[in-house]
């Protein structure tokens, strides 16, 4: 362990995320948590698709990376784990890439057990192609393409993949960073599929068209939007269209 995470950023990069992204907070994470474990960055290899969630690992992180289809990260990734099993093998993608275009991949990747790890950067739209809804837009949220809110429920990631055979799934804010640090450090260290859903506010699109004038706005919403578990045990928990619950869930 070196103590400092930006030793593991790509020499010379520019990140390319917006004022106030919570994917930057999230490459923090991530490069932590690796740091914290002391893995090999060279026995490393980091998959994802398109959208900025896409760009934490490519261009940020200083590892093979692979920048795949939009959709199609995960079949890359078992791909690669399948012909070389001794690469430790993570998706980094954002929710749009993972559980839209690429949902079938996400389950099924669950369901047979694959031994990679999934990041999903959850901005709760498509960031990157303008702010449409997405399989994870709260109700009522509104975005490009849903201008008087989005009329239907979202997808509960962990929920999902869980039910489909997930082994570890676990749910943070990218404000919450000593958790955050410490699933990512869980679900590396599991053998078999394991996920983690960071949600990271985008204030660029989801917050402009929700009216959010400030980045603080943006983060203030997502917390509206989280329980924790033991909250949400307890009954005690209401939140607006959506509840996100916050915690670590694993399968038997
Ligand atoms: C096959 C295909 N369809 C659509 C697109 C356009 N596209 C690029 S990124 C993206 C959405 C990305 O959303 P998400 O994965 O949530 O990432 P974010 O930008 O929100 O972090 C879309 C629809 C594409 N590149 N390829
Ligand atoms: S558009 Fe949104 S998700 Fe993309 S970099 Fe900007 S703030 Fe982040
Ligand atoms: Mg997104």
């Amino acid at each position: 362990m070196s103590g400092d995470w930006k030793q593991l950023l790509r020499p010379g990069v520019t990140l390319p995320f917006c004022p106030g992204c919570g994917h930057r907070i999230l490459l923090r994470h991530l490069l932590t948590a690796i740091d914290e474990l002391g893995l090999d960055i060279d026995r490393m290899l980091f998959v994802s698709g398109i959208g900025c969630g896409g760009w934490i690992p490519s261009p940020c992180i200083n590892a093979d990376t692979l920048h795949c289809l939009h959709g199609r990260a995960i079949p890359f990734a078992v791909g690669a784990k399948t012909a070389n099993p001794s690469l430790t093998t993570l998706v980094v993608s954002g929710d749009g890439d993972l559980a839209d275009i690429g949902g079938n991949h996400l389950i099924h990747a669950a369901r047979r057990d694959m031994d990679i790890t999934v990041i999903c950067a959850n901005n709760m739209n498509y960031g990157m192609t303008g702010g449409q809804v997405c399989a994870t837009t709260p109700v009522g949220a509104v975005t490009h393409t849903t201008p008087s809110g989005n009329a239907y429920r979202p997808f509960d990631l962990c929920a999902l993949v869980r039910a489909a055979g997930a082994r570890y799934a676990a749910r943070y804010l990218v404000t919450q960073g000593p958790q955050l640090v410490s699933a990512i450090k869980k679900a590396i260290g599991i053998k078999g599929f394991s996920f983690v859903e960071a949600i990271s506010p985008c204030p660029t699109q989801f917050g402009r068209q929700n009216r959010m004038d400030n980045v603080k706005d943006v983060y203030d919403y997502v917390e509206s939007l989280v329980v924790s578990r033991e909250a949400a045990a307890a009954g005690t928990a209401t939140t607006r269209g959506v509840t996100l619950v916050t915690g670590e869930f694993e399968n038997g």
